[in-house]
């Protein structure tokens, strides 16, 4: 009898545990861009593979859009536990931390592979960042190369000023500031409206986002000078990682291993694409003069040496690390 029932508080013991480890995990995934976005479309098979790779134990819900959280407030959210997992622009959080705005120089890293470049001399300092705030990178994944968009024809930066400058970090506010332009910050879900209503009429992005918000209503002019490649990152709460069993984990990094490759190889692919289709919604594609090239240089020269004074010899150490 004893044995019965110490058999049976044995097994009802096994059971639970296992029901416990065998417990779906939903998570809430906010980003900030839509759904017929390329990080978006690769955020879709993500958490598709995720969900396949641990048999259904782990789902990440996708509120993308800024539907859940504005694209500024992902973050904060993460980090509050009030979502597990989401996408941020890492340049939209560089009031924290300079390491986080140095993807948004103007043309410090201006290709596909500089960009890759640029992040590896500044991952580990982004990720230790990070996770002093309580959030673990799981990928990053580059933006198409930024250029200027323009209601008219832009030939120089003097042409810049008293523009309604849409901003989408510090760095794009920043830059309208030593341009004379006046900087309005404007999410991209909200682009579309903000155009339509005059708010802006001239900003910095790629063919991606001028695309996906069908500038070409209000704007006519696309200057492809290859500034910068942001980056967005897919973060994770640390608390809800390690909240996960092993196999899960290591699911969950496999997959993001994957997004990452996926990520990149579709933004290269898809840029120029982008710009035809700009170019066949009417809109006026250039390489920009070289008068707006040099303004446009001296702007980024500026910033590179204010990045240096605030980031202090570890942000110089990085940049070494990344011209060498
Ligand atoms: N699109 C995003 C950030 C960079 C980009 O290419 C935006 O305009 O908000």
């Amino acid at each position: 009898m004893l044995k019965t029932i110490a058999a049976f508080g044995f097994g009802t013991t096994l059971m639970f545990s296992s029901a416990a480890a065998l417990a779906q995990q939903k998570w809430d995934m906010p980003t900030g861009y839509p759904t017929s976005n390329f990080h978006t479309a690769n955020i879709q098979l993500f958490a598709k593979d995720v969900e396949k790779a641990t048999g259904g134990k782990l789902m990440l819900t996708i509120h993308d859009g800024g539907s859940l959280f504005k694209a500024n407030e992902i973050k904060r959210a993460v980090q509050g536990g009030q979502a597990q997992i989401g996408e941020i622009i890492i340049s939209g959080y560089s009031n924290e931390n300079p390491v986080f705005g140095v993807d948004s120089i103007p043309f410090l890293a201006t290709s596909y592979g500089e960009s890759e470049k640029l992040w590896k001399a500044t991952k580990s300092a982004t990720e230790a960042h990070l996770a002093k705030q309580g959030l673990k990178v799981l990928y990053a994944v580059p933006w198409p190369p930024q250029g200027i968009f323009s209601a008219k024809p832009i030939n120089s930066a003097a042409d810049l000023k008293g523009a309604k400058w849409r901003a989408y970090n510090p760095n794009t506010s920043r830059i309208a500031q030593l341009v004379g332009a006046q900087p309005v910050t404007v999410q991209a879900a909200e682009l579309t409206q903000a155009l339509a209503t005059g708010t802006v009429n001239t900003f910095m992005t790629s063919g991606a986002t001028g695309y996906d918000s069908k500038v070409w209503e209000q704007v006519k002019y696309y200057y492809d000078v290859s500034a910068w490649l942001p980056k967005n990152l897919v973060i994770v709460s640390k608390k809800a990682f390690d909240g996960l069993d092993k196999p899960t984990q290591d699911a969950l990094l496999k997959a993001a291993a994957e997004a990452e490759a996926r990520g990149l190889k579709i933004s290269q692919e898809k840029n120029t694409w982008y710009l035809e289709q700009l170019a066949k919604n009417g809109m006026k594609i250039e390489k920009g003069s070289p008068q707006l090239q040099a303004d446009l240089k001296k702007v980024g020269e500026q910033m590179i040496a204010d990045w240096v004074k605030q980031a202090g010899p570890d942000g110089q150490a990085m940049l070494d690390a990344y011209r060498k």
